[in-house]
């Protein structure tokens, strides 16, 4: 072929090829939006942590190898319903009215998936949703009571209550699946598939009860923080591994075992819970339980575990259970990649995973969430788009789980009404450029106190450096944190000289985006 006819050649196929990318994004894309809850990012292992990587997660990991891997997303309220509440509405709390686990949600309210239904989207929420009110905007909702259960699950749905038989991972999948079947494949679909795990208390499916137990887990370095440098609101919390966690229904000892060895859990309900958990098993299930637990029930009965050696064996304990029932979620979330790939949706189907919060593995001694410390502060965010997204690629720019709605809207070319707060990721999808007019800070505001796991009500604002929290109800109390220096947040620097313009500074940008954010007055908290 001559010169000039292969420059035609070319200039042809790269018109073609601009054509067929530019059709396939006016097409409104299918949204699958995948949210675990209390999946820590340090436990998926797109995000190279050493637990991530020692209960390796292939299939959500395929969202980031096909797509883009977010380092830094944040919630705006590190806790389970309001953290929903701020997803659907892309706004904060104190918009959107749901600032704790005890409150209802107001379903009458503006959400995405009801605009996304109203313009032309089949949508669909399956398993965890917590938010008290039932779900609207959706064709079709099947949706855990409160927390859920894992073994033999109860639903509800628009008719009925019903129990299904089975694990809950695995049914909140075919729930999911099922829907995706009987949808009409050539319109544009939403679907929630939220899943209960890995919440506490941890219950692994059948098939992974002993996964993990022959593994030794790395402990932080600051398992047993003393928080010499940090302040009252750490040193006050009930979430530690070591007091807070029962034994009985965390660490699945049997009551009569713990009693007899001394160990009263710090809730005498965790006792029930132990029990209650148990006994929603059939026969077949309990015998796969017994069979597992029954020998660490034994080998605990004989050891003459204590304090420290106590608290690292029931990390280890915590991390066993915790990362198998990641594993559930993870093969149902390749479930659920391999049906799009197998209906021909794969190309026009975006498909998003989160959690709800981060989670604590240990870190200042922890489990639970609540803090803005970045180990709940900060959740998993991987998302592909393919056309779009560059498979392989990352984000390191401030994001917030409030962005989400503002997002789907504008990749389904809906306009983003001016009351949403969240802003649009969609332009951080095709590359760099972007980086300059960026947020540079993220507000936050924790409500639940006083409550389970006594984490004090605070609010405060991240940048790309710095972290300032601000505790003011019960104490009147500022922390301050350089993550560069000091990552894993051990040093309060607020009263540091060295650091006063920069908390000046800080405390200004917090009074911005308390009054662009439309914060209630203080005396409203
Ligand atoms: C339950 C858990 C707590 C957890 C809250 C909120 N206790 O109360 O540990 O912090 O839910 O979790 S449990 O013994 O019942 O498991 S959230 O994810 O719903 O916000
Ligand atoms: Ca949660």
């Amino acid at each position: 072929m001559s010169t000039a006819r292969i420059t035609f050649v070319f200039i042809i196929l790269a018109i073609l090829s601009s054509a067929c990318n530019k059709s396939a994004k006016e097409i409104q894309p299918n949204i699958v939006f995948i949210m675990s809850d209390d999946h820590a990012w340090q436990a998926i292992s797109a995000y190279n942590h050493p637990i991530g990587e020692l209960a390796p997660t292939p299939e959500i990991d395929r969202i980031a190898e096909e797509g883009m891997i977010f380092h830094n997303m944040y919630v705006a309220n590190s806790i389970c319903g309001p953290s929903r509440a701020c997803i659907i509405t892309g706004k904060f709390s104190h918009i959107n009215g749901f600032k704790n686990n005890g409150n209802r949600f107001d379903a009458d309210q503006w959400t995405f998936p009801k605009v996304l239904h109203d313009n032309g989207y089949q949508t669909a929420v399956v398993g965890k949703w917590h938010l008290k009110s039932l779900p609207q905007g959706f064709d079709f909702w099947q949706v855990l009571p409160g927390q859920g259960h894992y073994y033999n699950p109860d639903f509800y749905t628009a008719t009925d209550t019903l129990r299904v038989e089975g694990y809950v991972t695995d049914i909140i999948t075919d729930l999911a699946l099922d829907w995706l079947d009987t949808i009409d494949h050539s319109k544009p679909f939403l679907l929630m598939y939220q899943h209960k795990a890995p919440h506490r208390e941890w219950l692994p499916a059948e098939e992974f009860l002993d996964l993990y137990h022959q593994i030794a887990f790395p402990e932080p370095a600051n398992m047993f923080d003393s928080y010499e440098n940090m302040g009252t609101a750490a040193r006050d919390a009930e979430m530690l591994i070591s007091e807070h966690m029962a034994v009985t229904s965390d660490n699945k000892i049997h009551p009569d075992i713990a009693a007899e060895k001394g160990i009263e859990p710090f809730l005498r309900w965790y006792n029930n819970a132990y029990h209650n958990n148990l006994n929603r098993m059939n026969s077949e299930q309990r015998a796969n339980w017994e069979r597992v637990y029954g020998q660490i029930n034994e080998a605990f009965r004989n050891s003459t575990l204590t304090g420290d050696d106590l608290t690292s064996w029931k990390f280890q304990r915590y991390m066993q259970d915790y990362l198998a029932c990641i594993k559930s979620v993870d093969v149902n979330v390749g479930r659920v990649l391999d049906y799009l790939k197998e209906n021909d949706l794969e190309e026009n189907t975006i498909v998003v995973y989160t959690s709800d919060q981060g989670f604590y593995l240990g870190e200042h001694g922890w489990f639970d969430k609540r803090f803005m410390y970045e180990e709940s502060f900060r959740t998993p965010m991987l998302i592909k788009y393919p056309g779009v997204i560059q498979p392989g690629s990352a984000s390191s720019l401030l994001t917030q789980n409030i962005d989400f709605a503002a997002t789907f809207l504008e990749i389904a070319g809906i306009s983003i009404p001016d009351e949403v707060q969240g802003i649009s990721l969609a332009p951080l999808f095709e590359g760099k450029g972007y980086a300059e007019n960026w947020r540079s800070s993220l507000y936050y505001h924790y409500y639940e106190f006083p409550s389970i796991h006594m984490a004090k009500r605070h609010n405060g604002i991240r940048t790309d450096r710095y972290k300032l929290i601000h505790f003011y109800n019960d104490i009147e109390e500022w922390e301050l944190y350089d993550l560069q220096n000091d990552p894993f947040e051990m040093n309060n620097l607020i009263n540091k000289p060295d650091y006063q313009q920069t908390r000046l500074s800080l405390e200004k940008e917090l009074d911005s985006l308390m009054i662009m954010y439309q914060e209630t007055p203080k005396t409203e908290w």
